[in-house]
Formats: C-alpha cells, structure tokens, sequence
C-alpha cells in the first residue's frame, strides 16, 4: 500500500492502529484513535496491564480526568482491545511506539524497551504500515537507531515498503486527555509525505497546530523544549544561593525581575523532579559528546539536582545553632510527590532529601496527602520533631495550622523550601522560619 492509499484509509477511518506501550502516553493515546472511531489494538508486554485494560479498567495512578469513562466506553464499543502479542499487529497500517526512554546513573539515555519494540515489531510488520515513535528520544536516535534497527528486523526498505516518522508525545500527568487534544504536536517525517500522512492521522485527534517537519526538528524540539525549562529553573536557583549568600529576598526580586519586559525568572525551589524535566536535558546533548562539550544544560542539571541537598545544609546549620546534634534530630518532611497536587514521586527531590539526612542518622518522618504511604495526620506525624521541612507546595499545606503545628514540635523550626507559607503567619505561630533564597 502506498502513502496516498493510507490516507484515504486514514481519511475514512479504515486505516487500523496498534499502539505499543499502554503507559501514561500510549493508553489515553489508544482510547482516543478508538474513541473517534478507528479500530485499535493496544500491545503490552506486561499481562496484568493489559487483563486490566481488556475489562475496561485503566491500569493508570493518580487522577486523570475522562480516562477512565473513556477506556470503559471505547472497551465496550469494541474500538479497542489489548493483547500481549505482537502477531497481533500483523494486519495494522499505522503502530505508534509509546515506551519508555529513560536515561540511567551517566545519564545515557537506555534504549532497550525501544529496541525490543523494534525487533519484535519488525519481523510481523505489513507491508505499507507507517511507524509512528512518540516517546521522547535524542537527536539523531530516528536515523542511527530507530530506522536500521526495523529495517534489518523487518528485512523491509524504508520510504519504499514501510513509512517512518516520530511526533514526541507532549502529555502532563494530571491532564493526559487535555493535553493530548489541545497541544500543538511537531510531526516528523522521513520524508514530507509521510509528514502530510501522519498530520491527515493526527488531525482526528489533536485539535493544536500539527506542525510538518523532518525527524531530527522533532527530536531536538522535544528535549530542548524540556531542557529550556530545566536550565530556566536552575537560573532561578542560582539566583536563589545568591540571595541567600547577600541577604537578599530571592522572591521579591524575582518578582520586580519579571516586571521588566521579556523577563520570565522561574520558580526557585527544593528541587526538579518527574519523568520529563530531569531526564530530556541529557537526551538532547547526548549524540554531541564528540563534536561539542555542552557546558550550560549539565551544569543547570547539577544546579538543580544539588537544591535538595542544599535545604539538608539549610536545616543542619539551623539546628545546629541550638546545639542539636544532627544525627539526633528527627524531622518532618512535608511533601513526597515531584510535583504539587500531585501523587507521582518519580525522580522526587523530596526523595534525595530524605535519604541524605537518614544517612547522617536523622529520624525522618513524612507526610504526603496524595502519596499512599505518607497520608496521615500531619500533627501526629510532626510530634516531637526538631524542625518540620516543606517540599512541595500541595494546596492542603498552604492553610496549614500553624499554631497547632507549633504545639506538637520539640523545636519550632519551619524550613520552606516551596515559599508556601507566610512568613509573617509562621513567626506569630513562634517559628524559626527558614524559606530558600532568602
Ligand atoms: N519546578 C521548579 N520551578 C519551576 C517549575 C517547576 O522548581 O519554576 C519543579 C517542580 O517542582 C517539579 C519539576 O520542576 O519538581 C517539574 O515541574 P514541571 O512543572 O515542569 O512539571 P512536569 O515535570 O510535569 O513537566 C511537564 C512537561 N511536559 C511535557 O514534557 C509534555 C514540561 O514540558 C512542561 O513544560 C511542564 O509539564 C509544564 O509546563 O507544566
């Protein structure tokens, strides 16, 4: 089947999709081509996930508005359905790739899901199908990687027998259906007309700019649009550690700073966590090792890794003003997720920070609302504690009862590393109040 013969299936809806990977991008990805009436299956390595999904049930955490209802319905219309096997492609025209692309401890991106993905994909492949890579992945990993890897698995041409391109997914947790259909995508292809092709596709989906380009555009995009942010934090940070070296109030000059015209100074903050933010900074610089030593993203990454560590500094020297002994102290750390409001702790700096201080022998008590394990009774959780630290800046903790945190503390230290509690509130309640960057 040529391109032009695809898009007239895509343009009926005959065209049917398998979408590789039903995580956090694939699932809502899968339910929404099924929702708008294509036929899809979903492949899965993990059994449990996919049982889950054939009976309806997303497999999901956290909150995520309309999936449920949606997987119910495109399950019962039977637009959807979830397999283990990979034969199961074997008649599909279009298989989106959804796996995940992590970097590890040197930060060099691990691509083993994506290559088992592609030597399995490979040899069941029909001939004509378009391959669509949507997980996040560094410049260059479409035509050093991605395109060998399928042609020798599939033992197919490109651009001649089957068709290639990647849209990086651009989905929030919390919002994965929102984001899906409101964010604009750029759509690379190997070639243009593949690029026309998977816009005709996304079209039914995404209601944002589709924007045509080649792969390496989608790429680079992606992860600097990601490290953009990153490196935007750790200026704010930095600029935080200099307030505090000054005496100055990081959050009042961040606040003048962005009055003058085209300033946008980020938050600073306890630190940069989740699944995105953390890891796409590496995926961008990691095929230019050899032909340029980027200095700007890995020095914002070791900022911004190092802020947890630094709030630990902020609490022993402040206990040790009061002659507690570190490795005496117990403390409350409010706040596990990486994100507020929020029950995904993926890459949290709350987790840094807890291990540092229970290495230096420190009795860490957490509380989390939206974290399973830490819910509880805040007071309760802060009884006889040396100093209570805030990580994240969850809503409940902003009308935190200040008075009667103060009662149940053996020593009345309040260390806000998310500048979510009034100053003036907490040093009425008797606190040493301490906040980042001030
Ligand atoms: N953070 C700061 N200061 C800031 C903003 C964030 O310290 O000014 C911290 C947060 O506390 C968190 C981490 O950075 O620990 C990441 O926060 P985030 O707001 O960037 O949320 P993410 O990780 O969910 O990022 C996603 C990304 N979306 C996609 O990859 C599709 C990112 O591209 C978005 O820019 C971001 O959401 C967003 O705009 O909310």
């Amino acid at each position: 089947m040529t391109l032009q013969d695809l898009k007239i299936k895509i343009e009926d809806r005959s065209a049917k999709i398998a979408v590789i990977g039903l995580g956090y991008v694939g699932l809502p990805v899968a339910c929404e081509f099924a929702r708008v009436g294509f036929q899809v299956i979903g492949v899965d390595i993990v059994e449990d996930r996919v049982e889950k999904i054939n009976r309806g049930i997303s497999p999901i955490e956290g909150n995520e508005p309309g999936l449920d209802d949606l997987l119910g319905s495109v399950i019962q219309l039977g637009n959807l359905q979830a397999s283990t096997e990979y034969q199961d492609l074997s008649d599909q025209d279009i298989i989106l790739i959804d796996v995940e692309t992590p970097v590890d401890e040197d930060h060099q991106p691990r691509y083993a899901a994506l290559r088992s993905v592609l030597r399995e994909l490979g040899p069941v492949m029909k001939s004509g199908a378009l391959v669509i890579v949507e997980s996040t992945i560094a410049p260059l990993t479409m035509q050093d990687l991605v395109l060998p890897l399928l042609e020798e698995s599939s033992g197919k041409a490109v651009n001649q027998v089957f068709f290639l391109g990647n849209c990086p997914e651009r989905v929030m947790p919390g919002k994965l259906l929102k984001n899906l259909r409101t964010v604009s995508r750029v759509v690379g292809g190997m070639t243009t007309q593949t690029a026309d092709t998977m816009i005709a596709l996304y079209k039914n989906v995404v209601d944002a700019d589709l924007d045509s380009s080649d792969c390496i555009t989608a790429e680079l995009v992606k992860t600097a649009e990601n490290a953009y942010r990153d490196v935007n934090i750790a200026f704010a940070n930095e600029v935080a550690l200099i307030c505090e070296a000054v005496g100055g109030d990081v959050w009042k000059v961040r606040e003048l700073v962005n009055k003058s015209p085209s300033r946008d100074m980020h938050l600073p903050g306890a630190g940069v966590g989740g699944h995105c933010i953390p890891k796409d900074p590496w995926l961008l610089i990691a095929n230019v090792q050899k032909d340029y030593q980027p200095q700007l993203i890995p020095t914002a990454r070791a900022v911004n890794d190092s802020m947890p560590l630094h709030i630990a500094e902020l609490t022993i020297k402040a206990l040790k003003k009061v002659n507690i002994n570190i490795n005496k102290a117990r403390i409350a750390v409010l706040g596990y997720a990486y994100l507020e409001n929020s029950d995904d702790t993926r890459n949290s700096p709350s987790e840094v920070l807890v291990s540092h201080l229970q290495s230096l022998g420190v009795k860490v008590i957490i509380h989390d609302p939206y974290v399973e394990d830490f819910q509880g009774d805040i007071f309760e959780k802060g009884r006889d504690c040396h100093a209570v630290i805030v990580m994240v800046k969850h809503d409940e903790y902003k009308e935190l009862d200040l008075r009667k945190l103060y009662r149940v503390l053996k020593k009345p230290f309040l260390i806000d590393g998310r500048n979510v509690i009034n100053e003036d509130d907490a040093i009425a309640s008797g606190f040493n109040y301490l906040v980042i960057g001030k």
